[in-house]
């Protein structure tokens, strides 16, 4: 208790100078953009467990969720953490090429609480920016009828392809799940503070 008090008194106190943050820092593997950390999880899961993995990671500033997407830069920047990611799936074309044994997708944090209901950001963030595939959200629709769509992946089609680095809705349980992205708050640092950088730093 006494080691928690003596970090909580640290905490607040770095946070008193109030200035304009220098940098953020995020934990070990999460790389950091514009406030935010971002990691890749190559394991395969349904959408709800990958959402609930995001929800162990967290810092002084909130915890991750599966990851919210908000223009076109970020899209992109997610897509080449994806893209350019060794994951756990062996060298499926025997070429050792980083991203090319990757699955066809990843989670991101869209999904439909209710079947057919709004587009939400797990995060809670605001849904202010699309990138779906022509003829996407389709719920599933094609010639074996009409299936149940809730969740969305950042499409990866052949490397070079058009398609590349856009959205689909897909089935919550596909089968053998999806690799995904968590995303959390970058905790602000400050310069004029160097003493406080550690305590910032839960993980
Ligand atoms: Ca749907
Ligand atoms: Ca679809």
């Amino acid at each position: 208790m006494k080691a928690l008090c003596i970090f909580l008194l640290c905490a607040a106190t770095s946070y008193t100078y109030g200035n304009t943050p220098n940098e953020y820092a995020c934990p070990h593997a999460w790389t950091q953009r514009n406030g935010y950390c971002y990691r890749y999880f190559d394991d395969m899961l349904p959408w709800s467990i990958a959402e609930s993995r995001c929800h162990e990671h967290f810092d002084s500033d909130g915890i991750a969720h599966l990851v919210s997407i908000h223009d076109q830069a970020e899209n992109d920047f997610i897509f080449d953490i994806f893209n350019s990611a060794n994951g756990d799936h062996g060298d499926l074309d025997n070429t050792n090429t980083p991203g090319t044994d990757l699955p066809t997708g990843m989670w991101t944090g869209l999904h439909q609480e209710v079947r057919d209901g709004p587009w939400v950001w797990s995060d809670g963030s605001s849904n202010d920016f699309t990138h779906w595939l022509p003829g996407q959200p389709d719920n599933g629709y094609h010639a074996r009828g009409r299936l149940n769509e809730d969740c969305v992946i950042i499409w990866r089609n052949d490397i070079g392809s058009e398609s590349t680095r856009q959205w689909d809705d897909i089935g919550c349980d596909v089968q053998g799940g999806m690799p995904y992205v968590c995303k959390m708050p970058a905790v602000p640092e400050f310069n004029d503070v160097e003493d406080s950088r550690h305590h910032q730093r839960i993980l």
